[in-house]
């Protein structure tokens, strides 16, 4: 892995300055990481209709009561263009919403004042590949990008946030993250709710110290599940709720998250409204009993109050659902958090037995994910007698078909698979200009991709050979309870009734040292029971099969263990999903999200849940060069769950 080698050499060459002296031996892509490549200048033919600079810097800001809280915060300030361009949240850290219309020229001087280097990229726009924020592109902390493009996309809300590989996740954990709206003729035609009725409504998860500072430091098993924070907040600040009168809303929802996934769903059971995602409005819009948005993803959703009385209120709440993250996680969370209630913090001091525990479950103890908690509050304190109507057709979209693609027989694929520490995508990290046959793409082509969990690709296929992973099953359990006793007991336990004996064999047998090392803290049986290369390398398929055919009905081989939902953002233009098909197993769970997956208009970030397979089609037009696509798991993307389309 090029990870601590890539960091190392980065803090020396800002250190030194020596980046200059070293060049002709190092790699290019590792030259742009270290001398901030991306600095460029502005084209003097390029005539913008809009120019705005961009600043990322450090700040303060006041989020709890008490102590400020320091972040990362995008300002900015408009050179050029109308004054409607930029539009601040109050109070809140997130970057102002940058209002764009379709067929503007664009100009933003992104000026880094952080000390770290950085990039922003801006999700969601159909830009040249230079303009798009390649982690190449990054630039230290004095140093200036400019970027110059028109905007091509139709109306919808897209984001714009920092791209570093390995450094995203936090960067966007510590407050750089903005929406970016586009607006066109088609969309202002339906005179939907606008100014004061049009709510941006940015969803985040985050974890305060006792000093009101933000906690972020990812252990091994936050990367391989996400790191979950215990406070909602959304556009920046705690304990939402808005004041509304009692008539049609706007509400463009954005998950900035890095890696929780939210269930939507109104508090006295209405439907929820969607008239757009990602890639802007729907045909026609959709009543949904709930909708999920994953990290990355966007909804507009009409939220019409009329008749509500004056002093009601409805709460968006994320409801409950199952399956999103890896089996015996999820289990383990639940049994944490019994372990809280019961016996009263499993702090950190308890060894490395109780790594997982400490540090992963800890957190997510009291926002389990998939758990029932509120987002907002809307508190109808104005009754108004007129609201617009609900436009029964909201945009045309052309619906692209199996025809219509150039490798009908030969989707590309994106495989994800799911290891030990090793989240990947076609079984390969991520490394700049490293492009596999098929993720070359001829210019100007509509293509067929398909995505779906390649079980086994970073710990190797099937479980471990039977008889140790057997034995593994039996030596994992004990001393996994044994740190547990006394005041966590129940916490342990909880989980452990959870996995049983049959899918500790199987799946802790594959999951070998790497794991381990890291607190999954489950006892020396998982590092007997084969370890990832024996794993790999002798565990018959069939055996594994066997073993994890009792524990777990029949799942796959030992990557099944580590199944769980991903975001998955393709940039550049975006796409249409063509199908969804969810395996046997998985069904029961996917049962609690089915109804709230969001497959109609333009998308560019799609949740795939655990056995499922999407297939989408995505037009390749405009522009040559290399166009990222990644998990938006931000833990799993600075993980090298990323990968990049040479366009050509
Ligand atoms: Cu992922």
């Amino acid at each position: 892995m090029s990870t601590p080698f890539m960091k190392s050499r980065r803090r020396f060459m800002g250190a030194t300055g020596l980046g200059l002296l070293a060049a002709a031996a190092t790699p290019a892509w590792v030259r742009a990481m270290e001398m901030g490549s991306g600095v460029n200048r502005a084209n003097p033919n390029f005539k913008p209709d809009v120019e705005i600079d961009l600043l990322a810097q450090v700040d303060n800001v006041s989020i709890l009561s008490g102590q400020p809280t320091r972040v990362y915060r995008y300002t900015a300030k408009l050179l050029t263009g109308p004054k409607e361009t930029l539009t601040e949240i109050p109070g809140s850290y997130l970057g102002p919403i940058i209002r764009l219309h379709k067929w503007q020229k664009v100009r933003i001087n992104f000026h880094n004042k952080l000390p770290e280097p950085s990039i922003t990229h801006w999700h969601g726009l159909h830009v040249p590949s230079d303009m798009d924020g390649h982690p190449d592109h990054v630039i230290g902390n004095g140093q200036t990008r400019v970027y110059e493009f028109e905007v091509l996309n139709r109306a919808g809300l897209n984001i714009y946030h920092p791209h570093p590989h390995e450094a995203t996740a936090s960067q966007v954990y510590h407050g750089l993250a903005g929406g970016l709206i586009v607006n066109d003729d088609e969309e202002a035609k339906l005179g939907l709710p606008g100014g004061e009725y049009e709510l941006p409504v940015v969803i985040q998860d985050r974890r305060f110290d006792d000093k009101n500072q933000m906690v972020y430091g990812a252990t091994m098993h936050d990367r391989m599940v996400g790191f979950y924070g215990d406070k909602i907040l959304v556009n920046g600040r705690p304990n939402a709720a808005f004041e509304v009168a009692s008539r049609a809303y706007r509400l463009r929802v954005l998950n900035g998250s890095t890696a929780r996934i939210y269930k939507l769903g109104w508090s006295d059971g209405s439907p929820v409204t969607v008239i757009g995602v990602d890639g802007g409005l729907l045909e026609v819009p959709e009543n949904r009993p709930y909708v999920m948005i994953a990290p990355g993803e966007r909804l507009d959703i009409w939220a019409d109050f009329t008749g509500h009385a004056k002093g009601s209120e409805v709460t968006l709440r994320s409801l409950p659902f199952k399956g999103v993250l890896p089996k015996m996680a999820e289990q383990m969370m639940q049994g944490g958090m019994g372990g809280m209630q019961h016996g009263g913090g499993m702090g950190g001091g308890h060894g490395t037995g109780m790594g997982m525990m400490g540090g992963g479950m800890m957190a997510g103890m009291s926002l389990p994910v998939g758990s029932d908690f509120p987002i907002m509050k809307m508190r109808i304190t104005r009754e108004m007698s007129d609201s617009p109507n609900l436009p029964t057709h909201l945009s045309n979209i052309r619906r692209y078909r199996l025809d219509d693609v150039a490798n009908k027989g030969k989707p590309i694929p994106i495989g994800i698979s799911e290891g030990p520490m090793s989240m990947l995508l076609n079984g390969r990290p991520y490394k700049s200009g490293d492009f596999l046959p098929f993720e070359r793409v001829p210019v100007n082509t509509v293509q067929l991709l398909e995505i779906f969990h390649a079980h086994g690709g970073g710990g190797g296929h099937g479980g471990g050979a039977a008889a140790p992973a057997e034995s593994g099953g039996g030596h994992g359990a004990e001393p996994a309870n044994k740190p547990a006793a006394g005041s966590s007991e129940h916490a342990m336990g909880g989980g452990q009734q959870g996995m049983g004996p049959g899918m500790m064999g199987g799946g802790m047998g594959g999951m070998g040292h790497g794991m381990m090392g890291g607190g999954m803290g489950m006892g020396h049986g998982m590092m007997q029971g084969g370890g990832m290369q024996h794993g790999g390398d002798q565990g018959g398929g069939n055996q594994g099969m066997g073993m994890m055919g009792g524990g777990m009905g029949g799942m796959g081989g030992m990557g099944m263990m580590f199944s769980m939902a991903h975001p998955i953002h393709l940039h550049g233009q975006q796409f249409q999903v063509l199908s969804r098909t969810i395996g046997t197993e998985e069904a029961e769970d996917y049962a609690t999200v089915k109804d709230g997956l969001m497959s109609s208009g333009w998308k560019d970030t799609v949740l795939v849940m655990p056995g499922e397979k999407v297939r989408i089609i995505k037009p390749f037009e405009d522009f040559k060069g290399p166009f990222m696509y990644h998990c938006h798991n931000l833990e799993h993307e600075d993980m090298g769950m990323m990968r990049e389309f040479l366009i050509e």
